[in-house]
Order: structure tokens, then sequence, then C-alpha cells
């Protein structure tokens, strides 16, 4: 995600330079450097994600890193008062996610934006925008798929599901309806033959809303199928659906061979993986981003937000382990 982020500061992204990268493995670092160097100047290099971010040459950081050293990251960018676009998951657990809104807090202006890009997609805006209006009368239902084609990760765990995927359901409930999770209960079907060992995969979710909306969550990672996402929203008015993987256009193929009177089918690729399938949210993301750091302003998903995602997703993996529902202790 990184790179991707690099590449998209430096080649598509407007009003913005990308000065230095930073990666453990240098190697790599090095090899995108000069891979991006040309496009817009030179790009510095570090091994150390704190030596890049007390680089003179850095105004504003891109933390692509694992959520575990997000917290020391983020303190770092407040020392020396530079915006932050931070991946999700803001910080692993509410605690440490408090500490950073405390500290963002000291330091007298808002810095942080979480990389909830879904709130950026042309599609999801559009229904946020649908339900905001009312047109549809109170939303009672949200419906909410995710599928990943598979996971890379051998050391991959059922918890990863909740605090890695199921996140971006629970940051979309609340924005799409405007309003906190108060329970979640993770529910275990028969595992795929397909997930890794011991691995809890799919995985069905159930958040209650302060409304009493109610929203279903599947969450399916080791699909095989692709990079699936949509969203039906079922109001007392109507219903809508966003992220159809035929998307806004429908198109057919004829039938075995031509054959008269053989029904045709319909088909088409399906994205591989969320830098596909979220290109454009992603572009629009840091475009944004880009833009309200230089007014000195944060958009899309703040601080508080990722504290509240984190904080339902604690109770998630509660609920993963026990079967039960378990309430979100909102503050
Ligand atoms: C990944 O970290 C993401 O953020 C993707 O959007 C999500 O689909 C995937 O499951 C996560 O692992």
């Amino acid at each position: 995600m990184g790179a991707d982020h690099a590449r998209r500061l430096a080649s598509r992204i407007v009003e913005a330079r990308l000065s230095a990268v930073a990666d453990p493995d240098v190697e790599r670092a090095q090899a995108l450097a000069d891979e991006l160097g040309g496009v817009g100047g030179p790009v510095r290099v570090h091994a150390d994600p704190l030596d890049l971010i007390v680089d003179p040459e850095v105004d504003a950081v891109v933390l692509a890193s694992p959520g575990s050293v997000h917290e020391e990251q983020l303190l770092a960018c407040f020392e020396r008062g530079v915006h932050v676009l931070c991946e999700k998951p803001l910080t692993m657990d509410s605690a440490s996610s408090l500490r950073v809104i405390e500290a963002e807090r000291a330091v007298g202006r808002p810095l942080v934006q979480v990389g909830f890009m879904r709130r950026f997609d042309p599609e999801y805006t559009r229904l946020h925008e649908l339900l905001g209006s009312g047109r549809m009368g109170r939303t009672l239902l949200l419906h909410q798929t995710h599928r990943n084609l598979s996971v890379p990760n051998p050391d991959f765990r059922s918890e990863m599901i909740v605090r890695d995927s199921l996140v971006h359901e629970v940051d979309c409930a609340r924005w799409l309806l405007g309003e906190e999770i108060v329970s979640i209960q993770v529910i275990s079907p028969t595992p795929t033959r397909h997930a890794l060992d011991g691995v809890v995969d799919p995985q069905v979710s159930i958040f209650r809303m302060e409304s009493g909306a109610v929203v279903t969550n599947e969450v399916f990672v080791s699909s095989r199928t692709g990079y699936e996402v949509r969203v039906e929203a079922v109001g007392e008015d109507g219903s809508a659906i966003i992220g159809r993987p035929w998307g806004e256009m429908y198109t057919t193929t004829v039938g075995p061979q031509g054959v008269d009177g053989a029904a045709g089918s319909w088909g088409g690729p399906i994205a591989p993986d969320y830098r596909v399938r979220f290109e454009r949210a992603y572009d629009l993301e840091v475009q944004a981003w880009v833009d309200a750091t230089l007014r000195g302003e944060v958009v899309g998903a703040t601080s508080r937000d990722g504290w509240l995602s984190t904080l339902v997703c604690s109770a998630g993996m509660e609920s993963l382990a026990s079967g039960r529902p378990v309430g979100v202790a909102l503050p």
C-alpha cells in the first residue's frame, strides 16, 4: 500500500511532491525511489520511518505501516506538527487510540486523517448523499459484503478479519447512517476449506445501531473469486445497491457459438484487490488530504473516527471468541 501511495503522490496528485520513502527493507525503498525519482525530483530513502518524519524535506506524511507501530509514528508526526494520512486501523486498541487523540489535541489543531478511502469512492459518496437526503425514508438495514481473493500472509489469524477488514464496514456503517454502533455480534459459519488452519473465514457480523437499524456484514477473505465490496441499503421507502461487480454497465454475450435460441450470458472481470477496486477512491482521498493539508485542515475520517472504529472492533474480537453479542462501551 505504501508503494501504491508513493506512485500516486509522485504521478497523479497535484500540489504534492514525493520527497522521501522509508522501509526497513532499504533495498525495496531504494528501488522505489529510483523508479519515482525521475518523475518529480530526487526521492530520499530512510530505513527508519522516524528519520523520515524528522527529515526537513518532509512537510506531510503518509503512514502505510502496520497498525501496531502507528502510535509511535503518529506521536513523532505530532512532535513536528506535520499532517498525516494514517492507513487504518488507527491503532490496535482503544487505549492507544485515546493516547493518540490526546497527543493530537495537545498540538492544538487536527493533524490526522484516517485512511478510510471508501468515504471518497464515487459510488459510496452517492449512497451517503442519498441516505442523508431522506428520500428513502429512514434507513432500516444495510447489507454489506466484503470479499478478498485470498490471504497472502501465512501467519494470518481470524482476529485480522475483524481488525483489518471488518473495520471498513464499521466505518462505513457509522458514516453512511450517521450514528454509532451500540453492539456487535460475530458469527462463525463453517470455514471454507481454503482457510488457513484454525482461521474462521468467512465471518458474519451484525451491528445494532443507536436508532435500532441493523447492519449485516459478510467478510470472506479467502473467497477465491476476487475483490468484491458491495452494500445494499434498505429504507422505509426504497432500497439502493452499490458496488455491483458489473458497475454502471451491464453487458451481455451471445450463447455458445452463437447458437440461435440459446440464451446468452453476462460477465466480466472481478478486481483482484483493493488497489484496483478502489483506485479512484484512493486518488480522491489522497488529493483531498493534500488540498486540506495545504489549507491546514483535515477532511475524511478523523482520529476520533479511527478510535471509535477500534472500539467497535475490540468488542467484535470479544464476540468472535464467544459468539455472543457484545455491547460497545461508547463514551
Ligand atoms: C486490507 O488491509 C484493506 O484495507 C482492504 O481494504 C481489505 O479489503 C482487506 O481485507 C484488508 O486486509
